[in-house]
């Protein structure tokens, strides 16, 4: 006896064979929090305590946005003004505003604050069916700011699967100017440490750019992470080509993210140490990038593409995994089906979470999106539409 069925569903299982691994007509069953049984309705002959009718709508697995910002306090509404007079990202950055300022507001506020902001922000990934959300650390810059956010990033957890990526190297906070390899001593000295004994971080990233942190101090957190027993993530090559996506492939990477800037060498490599790479286009959309990540490279060599929002407040204040998924097509000319997969198979990648999401498999974990549309396409088609119509989460419908 199963806990509950899906019937009168099509189901985009998101695995390798048709489009979109798709069953029409389909059945999903569940018990306890896993999928326990999955295929065509003709083959369904088992009883489930719950029945439900799908009516013929789409089942895809919850979404997973492998890569956000999401715990920040403020806005940089006014750096956007800037921007459209003629002022530059970098040069932002350079004169004090940038990830510094957004620095400034997530210190101020208290826990409490930040989980409200962050909490009242996070409600429409739910709304949109997404099952896990990565959030980085990364706007405290000191030992007490960075714990606070991945408390606050642990607690927003009650809600959705959440896990923790330690970006301590995000940038130079103002009191260690001039001083960026004693910043990096400290991160990997006192702060990822502390953290790491609270148990609040799953994985450590590192913003590995010209206007951050160069490849010999990256490769510092980067070890240090290894030696922890941590997996890791790298910012890579968003700005400018640091060899970034040859860096994170050759410390065995979960994924590289951003790689506008690769080069095909680097995508080689990441095909060979199974890094997944994530793709970004809020940020590309947001800052008016005109240098394409190397799509065509990465399809020819087969690398597991992901999708995110990197939700942030500076270079992409996205909320919505399904304009992602638009953006990406629109900019990028991804498929609607790659974009899906983006946010699904690849994302769980991304975070080392494919044995478990991802994909409408037997075993899985029993989260699901229900989506109000004729074919899954049009889950990247629509531009800031919302076809949720629920979700499951642990086995039991949530919304
Ligand atoms: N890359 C980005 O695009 C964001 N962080 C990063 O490492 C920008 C963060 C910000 O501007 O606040
Ligand atoms: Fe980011």
């Amino acid at each position: 006896m199963h806990d509950a069925v899906w019937l009168n569903a099509n189901l985009a299982t998101m695995l390798p064979g048709a489009p979109y691994g798709a069953i029409r007509d389909g059945a999903v069953a569940v018990e306890g929090d896993r999928i326990s049984w999955i295929g065509s309705r003709k083959e369904w002959k088992h009883r489930a305590r719950d029945e439900h009718d799908a009516r013929g709508a789409w089942i895809t697995p919850g979404l997973v946005d492998c890569h956000t910002h999401l715990v920040h306090a403020g806005n940089r509404a006014r750096e956007f003004e800037l921007r459209l007079q003629g002022a530059s990202y970098e040069e932002i950055a350079k004169a004090g505003g940038g990830i510094a300022s957004t620095v400034r507001s997530t210190r101020a506020a208290s826990e409490d604050e930040l989980f409200l902001v962050a909490k009242r922000r996070l409600a429409q990934w739910i709304d949109e069916g997404t099952a896990v959300i990565e959030i980085k650390s990364g706007y405290g810059l000191d030992r007490d700011t960075e714990l606070k956010m991945l408390r606050v990033a642990r607690r927003l957890g009650e809600a959705i699967a959440v896990k923790t990526t330690f970006l301590g190297a995000h940038a130079v906070p103002e009191e260690y100017q001039g001083r960026a390899d004693d910043y990096v001593e400290f991160v990997c000295e006192e702060v990822l440490p502390a953290a790491l004994e609270e148990k609040l971080v799953d994985a450590v990233d590192v913003f590995c750019e010209r206007i951050a942190f160069d490849v010999r101090q990256t490769t510092r957190v980067l070890e240090k992470a290894k030696a922890l027993g941590l997996p890791v993530k790298l910012h890579a090559d968003q700005l400018s080509d640091s060899g970034g996506a040859a860096l994170a492939a050759r410390h065995g990477a979960l994924s590289a993210d951003h790689l506008e800037y690769s080069n095909e060498e680097g995508i080689r490599a990441l095909q060979q140490a199974g890094t997944a790479a994530v793709l970004l286009p809020g940020a590309f959309y947001f800052l008016r990038e005109t240098r394409l990540p190397p799509i065509e490279a990465l399809r020819r060599n087969r690398v597991p593409v992901a999708l995110a929002t990197d939700n942030n407040p500076g270079s992409s204040p996205l909320s919505s995994p399904l304009l992602a998924m638009n953006l990406a097509c629109t900019l990028f000319r991804f498929t609607p089906e790659e974009a899906l997969a983006g946010f699904t198979i690849h994302g769980a990648r991304a975070l080392g979470l494919q044995a478990s999401h991802g994909t409408l498999e037997k075993g899985k974990a029993a989260e699901l999106a229900l989506w109000d549309v004729e074919s899954p396409a049009e889950l990247a088609y629509a531009i800031g539409a919302n076809p949720c119509a629920s979700v499951v989460r642990a086995g039991r419908t949530r919304r």
